[in-house]
């Protein structure tokens, strides 16, 4: 028998084991027929030469065609930026405008954005993103949309005045989501604080983008942290902090996890890598020193934090099992365009403010990963895959199709390079896919990067042949429930 497709001669990497012998992989139509030791044969096949085979990543946080990023990526260029770092599924947001209460006339509103131009060149969901909840849409419209929609979490926050919900909204929709059997996800920082402190900046015209990072400090994101637990532990319901960036608000997350509450931390590549020195541009001596904004493309909310010191407590929690997922949190805007950073410069005068939040990093989250955490040691091949792919693809009900290498699981792969068969190179903007006109990884180091991406059987990137070269042939996921910890206990009859 021949199948669409075999890959050997790799080592085939889960969240659980290195299989210590290297395998052959069949494949036919799209899914994974065989895994074994005797030799098959395939109309396509592809010698892994001894590199790790992985789950494609499974990338659960990135934003993409939001209308609060007008020059940031679509679909089509967020998607293949995708494809080019090893990543087959995505899960970016479907948002609630204001006083819109028929959340399928929301939902389908992005799919109408993900089938434009041609459609998506990898595998995705949507999170659903409340920001003006009321009773009846939680009763009467949320439930019709988790049902024929599949979608079974919802993003929350407790800052950004556009977004911001009070602690009793919250604690609605987390009774809402666990009567839905939905999982939350909150940003959490403190947005008192943050106002406070933004009224003072901005009296004393501190408004450069670095003071985007004094705006937001550690102990905002702590409180609200803790707060979301807290309301979470009151419904006893599954929660992930989003885009963790302190060591102390990810300690809160330890402690609640240790009390066997439901409660996972994600984190992102910027978290772990960059930290708010690289706002300063306005006043350094490195780099275009002709334009002082430059600090602006690093706006990102929780702000990068101020020392080596802060990012090692990151990886810590991210090395101990605190941190449950690793996130991009893509959401690029361009640098030199009058609606993305640059809107913070109006006439010459920059405010942090003004400047739209967020980061590109859908592409470099992978290889940023495996170089500075596999290939230097500090974390496992398989922790590796636990937290880009099978923890994402579990918590957010993936886990029957994605986010592992089985016998009738989507046949979604990331091969690398054997261990120094590719030349260390710097990373340059131009050697990516997304629609930005900059990285904030630019200059990093890499020691490897994904051979190939290949999506349901179809190899969709080849690196040393001609680069995405796989179709817009992403399709819609319809998603279970989380499968990773649920309720503690029956819900309190008061709550029914
Ligand atoms: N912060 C967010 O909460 N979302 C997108 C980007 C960002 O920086
Ligand atoms: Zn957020
Ligand atoms: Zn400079
Ligand atoms: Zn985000």
């Amino acid at each position: 028998m021949s199948y669409d497709l075999v890959i050997y001669n790799g080592l085939v990497v889960t969240a659980a084991d290195i299989l210590p012998k290297s395998v052959y992989i069949g494949v036919n139509n799209g899914i994974i027929e065989t895994i074994t030791t005797a030799k098959i044969t395939g109309k396509k096949e592809i010698d892994a030469e001894g590199g790790y085979i992985m789950p494609g990543g499974v990338d659960s946080h990135v934003h993409i065609d939001q209308d609060n990023a007008p020059a940031g990526d679509n679909f089509e260029s967020g998607s293949k930026s995708a494809i080019a770092g090893g990543t087959t599924t995505m899960i970016p947001f479907a948002i609630q405008p204001k006083k819109e209460y028929d959340l399928i006339k929301v939902v389908e509103e992005y799919h109408g954005r993900a089938n434009k131009n041609g459609g998506s060149y990898c595998d995705y969901g949507f999170h659903l993103i409340i920001s003006e909840p009321t009773q009846e849409m939680l009763e009467i419209s949320f439930p019709e949309v988790v049902e024929k929609e599949s979608i079974t979490s919802v993003k929350v926050y407790t800052t950004y005045p556009r977004y911001k919900l009070s602690d009793e909204q919250l604690l609605q929709i987390l009774l809402t989501n666990r009567k839905n059997n939905v999982t939350t996800m909150v940003h959490a920082e403190n947005s008192d604080i943050i106002d406070f402190i933004n009224k003072r900046l901005s009296e004393k015209k501190l408004t450069q983008p670095f003071y985007h990072t004094v705006s937001r400090p550690q102990i905002a994101e702590d409180e609200a942290s803790y707060r979301a637990i807290s309301l979470a532990k009151m419904i006893d319901v599954p929660m992930l902090l989003v885009h963790m960036s302190c060591e102390s608000a990810l300690d809160h997350v330890k402690k609640a996890q240790t009390d066997l509450f439901p409660i996972f931390a994600e984190t992102c590549p910027q978290y772990l890598f960059l930290t708010g020195d690289n706002l300063k541009h306005d006043c350094c001596n490195h780099g275009n020193h002709d334009d002082k904004f430059q600090g602006a493309k690093y706006i990102c909310s929780p702000p990068l934090r101020s020392t080596q010191k802060d990012l090692e407590g990151v990886w810590k929690h991210l090395i101990n099992g605190t941190i449950t997922v690793f996130s991009s949190d893509h959401a690029p805007s361009k640098y030199d365009h009058p609606l993305g950073k640059k809107k913070g410069l109006i006439n010459g005068i920059p405010h942090f403010k003004d400047v739209p939040n967020g980061l590109p990093g859908i592409e470099t989250r992978l290889p940023l990963l495996f170089c500075y955490g596999v290939e230097t040691g500090r974390i496992t091949p398989q922790k590796f895959v636990e937290l880009t792919s099978t923890n994402p693809a579990k918590l957010y009900g993936l886990s029957e199709s994605k986010g592992s290498i089985g016998v009738g699981m989507d046949a979604d792969f990331t091969i690398w390079y054997p261990k120094n068969k590719i030349n260390k190179f710097e990373l340059k903007n131009e050697m990516l896919h997304h629609s930005i006109d900059y990285t904030p990884f630019e200059g990093m180091e890499f020691t490897n990067w994904p051979r190939y991406t290949i999506l349901r059987g179809n190899v969709c990137f080849d690196r040393d042949n001609g680069g995405v070269i796989g179709g817009q042939i992403g399709s819609y996921l319809k998603r279970k429930a989380s499968t990773l910890a649920g309720p503690m206990k029956p819900l309190n009859p008061i709550f029914e």
